[in-house]
Parts: structure tokens; sequence; C-alpha cells
């Protein structure tokens, strides 16, 4: 089952589409976005010189931080009359990025996002029980059109109220959930403690994203809901979630590539990568009117793969994204990633799917403390676990971080709303 008929055009056809559509989003960007024709003009670039997405390289990116310079709505193509809403993305450093829609663009992403929802095999009756924060991130209203625009259900109950959240699954059955797979493992707790076991309920799909999620953090949520986990991606800057998703094959994430154009670059040279070697993933809009957006510069690691999926999607997948360029963690000239450290913690079955890192500066040493979380029923030996756990962290991690902490079960703090913060970087405080 598809969406719409588009999933499954030949690549020909896509790309005849993407072309029209990169040179009305080129055009739109030029003349309507001052950025856009500095950037143009100091590159001896005119719009006819993109005729077709295989032009796109010859444009630099766009970052950030020409977000950030552009604070608030210096990047919007269009007056603020004929923006309906805007949103803002949720970084935690300095201004967020404030995006805007017009009516249009409004209908392309709730396009996108129901095109994800049949992807992950929602059906019109079912009931998607949205539990993304509504407002200015842009998860809940962003889920939440979708799941009107495929005529489903949508109970817009929003992050927290976890409570709430497990008595509205058994009251109205809900078929769906969408939320960060950080939450989804909390929803599981909090029933738990209810004395509700989330696998007897109807509940059978999770749709997550916002976060990084490892294979095993993705099947410790299936087991723990008795649910299949469907990852959802996308950004702010380029729509908010339903850039791409997964289908029921679980085999990577299609992109809507009519509506946004994937490159992988190396994240240090910024030249592209072969097909299959991972790199930093850069988009283009082609379907946006109020923010059209260049080659974006994601942050976010991934692989792209062409071959047609068994679903019979023709659209590109990329790879689950588990970490971001800017996630590395460089200590004492070793770098580690944090999904390294959460796939060393999910195989434990001594330990709760919960960590947390913290980095100090010790004169000029930097220090590495890694905490994890002892399972309720644990009554094992403690030293013992602790010289197996840090034993793995040092094989996985090519160095043994200086201090392992494990805590009773419960306490690590959990994010009830938004998104889990696992690394906390002391050292320059
Ligand atoms: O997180 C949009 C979203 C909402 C996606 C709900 C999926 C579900 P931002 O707040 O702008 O937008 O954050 C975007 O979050 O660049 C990634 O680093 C990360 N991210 C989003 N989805 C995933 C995912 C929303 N499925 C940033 N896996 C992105 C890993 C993700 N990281």
């Amino acid at each position: 089952m598809v969406f719409d008929s588009t999933e499954t055009a030949s690549r020909e056809e896509l790309r005849e589409v993407q072309d029209g559509r990169l040179r009305e989003t080129v055009r739109n960007a030029y003349e309507n976005v001052e950025f856009y024709r500095e950037t143009f003009d100091a590159a001896g670039l005119s719009p006819a010189d993109i005729e077709s997405v295989e032009d796109l390289s010859k444009l630099p990116f766009t970052t950030k931080e020409d977000f950030r310079d552009h604070y608030p709505t210096g990047m919007f193509a269009v007056d603020m009359d004929d923006v309906i809403r805007v949103h803002a993305s949720s970084g935690t450093t300095g201004k967020p990025k404030i995006v805007g829609y017009t009516r249009e663009d409004l209908d392309v992403w709730s396009k996108a996002v129901a095109r994800c929802l049949v992807a992950a095999g929602v059906g019109s009756d079912d009931v998607v029980q949205n539990a993304y924060g509504y407002g200015l991130f842009t998860g809940g209203l962003g889920l939440h059109q979708g799941v009107e625009e495929l005529g489903a259900t949508v109970i817009p109950i929003g992050g927290g109220n976890t409570q709430r959240q497990v008595e509205l699954l058994s009251d109205l059955g809900s078929d769906v959930i969408a939320c960060t797979p950080s939450y989804a493992l909390y929803l599981a707790e909090v029933a738990d403690d209810m004395g509700t076991d989330i696998r007897d309920l109807p509940l059978r799909t999770v749709i997550f994203g916002a976060e990084p999620c490892t294979e095993p953090m993705r099947n410790e949520i299936e087991e723990r809901l008795g649910v299949t986990g469907i990852d959802i991606y996308g950004l702010s800057e380029i729509v908010g979630p339903g850039v791409s998703v997964e289908c029921e094959a679980q085999d990577g994430l299609h992109i809507w590539e009519d509506y946004f154009y994937p490159e992988v670059v190396d994240p240090n040279t910024g030249d592209p990568v072969e097909e299959g070697e991972e790199g930093e993933l850069v988009l283009t809009t082609l379907a946006k009117d109020a923010l059209p957006v260049l080659r974006y510069r994601t942050g976010d690691l991934t692989t792209l793969d062409y071959d047609t999926c068994e679903c019979g999607r023709t659209c590109v997948r990329m790879d689950n994204i588990t970490g971001r360029s800017d996630d590395l963690i460089i200590v004492r000239g070793v770098n580690f990633y944090p999904s390294e450290v959460e796939s060393v913690v999910l195989e434990f079955d001594e330990i709760a799917p919960h960590y947390r890192i913290d980095l100090r500066r010790e004169g000029s040493l930097d220090r590495v403390e890694i905490t994890v979380e002892l399972v309720e029923e644990f009554g094992g030996s403690l030293s013992d676990l602790e010289g197996r756990i840090q034993k793995r962290l040092s094989n996985v991690l090519s160095f043994t971080p200086d201090e392992l902490h494990l805590v009773e079960y419960g306490d690590i703090a959990r994010t009830e709303v938004g998104k889990v913060q696992r690394v906390y970087d002391h050292r320059g405080q």
C-alpha cells in the first residue's frame, strides 16, 4: 500500500519531477531571498546554471549558521502575510531556527507525513496517539496533520502526561503511538508501575523519531511494548518530521525524493561520497515556497541505497541515523559516539536501557564517566558486573572510561517531554 503513486514512480519519472521543481525552487530562492542572491552572485552563478539536480554541486552549502545569521525570518522567500504558521527547531544552544510555511507548504508536509504513516502500515481506520510535543516543535502538529490527511483518527495528547497516555492506550485502544524512542521505553516503565502490560493492548506500532535510536534500542522497544518500531526522520529547517520513514520492511528510511533531494558528502571536505558510503546528509527542498533551502548540511550521518525496496517503493533509502557529525566525542585523542555506549548498555540484561555520559576536565586531562542503571530485580555481584561492562566498553570504544557508575533503577532522570539528553559536557565550565 502506498499513499500516492509518486512513491513507486520510475527513477526517470522522478528525475523529471525533481529537475522541474529544482528549477522553480532555485528561481524562488534567488529572486526572493537576499542570502541566496548574494550566494549565487558571489559564486558567479545565475539560476539558469542550475538546470537539473546534477548541477546542484555547483552551489555552496546552506548551514545552521546561515539560519542563525538571518534570524528570525531572513531566509523566508515570502511575506509574513503568506506565512500561515511558524515552528522552530529544538536546538539547545543559541537562538532557535524559525521556520515558516505557506498553505501549500503545509499541504506538502501533510502529504509527506501521510505517506510516512501508510509506509508504516497505518490505515485510515487506525487510531494514532500522538505523543510528540505540540507547539513550536514540529513533531506534534507535523504528525497531527499527516494523520488527518490520511483520514485516520488522531489523539492529540502531546508529550508528557504519561499515566494518561497509558490509560488512553487502553481506553481508546490506540493502534499506533508516535513518540521519541526514549519516551517509548519510559511509557513501558510507567505502564509496568501501573500494573498494565502494554503488550496486552491493541497497540501494534510505535513511530519513533526526533532522536537517534540504535538497533538494540529498537529491539528493546519492540519487545517491551509488543510492537513494530518504525523510524521517522526529519528536521525543522527542511520541513519537520516526514522527510523519510521506514516501511514495514524496516530496511532503511525512504526519502520522499520529489519533495526533498538528498546528497551525502564527506563531513570534512564536503565532497560527495560513493554510493553506499557513510557521510553527512545534505538536503534540498523541492516543493517549499516560504522557506526554500538549497543544499542544507544536516549534520546527520547516513548512507544512501538506491536499490528498489521489497515494498515496491522506488524512493532512495537512507540508513537509520545513529549519530550526528557534531556528536563525536573526542577525549584524549580517542573518538567515540554515544551510540557506541548505547549498544554496549543494551547488551546487558542486568542493566536498564538508560545511560548518561559525563565529560569532565581535571587539570589538563579529560575524564569520561559513564552512568548506567541496574534493573529493578538485580541481585548479582556488583563488582563482577562492573568488570564485565568495563571490559565491553573498552573493547568497543578502544579505551576504558575513567569511571563507571552503577546506580539504582530509576536514578537516571527520564525525559517526559522533548528530546533526551545523554551527554553532559562539563569541560568548558
Ligand atoms: O526532530 C523533527 C521530528 C519530529 C522528526 C518528530 C521525527 C519525529 P528538529 O527538532 O529540528 O526536528 O531536530 C532535527 O533531530 O537533524 C536529527 O539530528 C534528529 N532526528 C530527527 N529524527 C531523527 C531520527 C525534529 N529518526 C534533528 N533518528 C535532526 C535520528 C533524528 N535522529
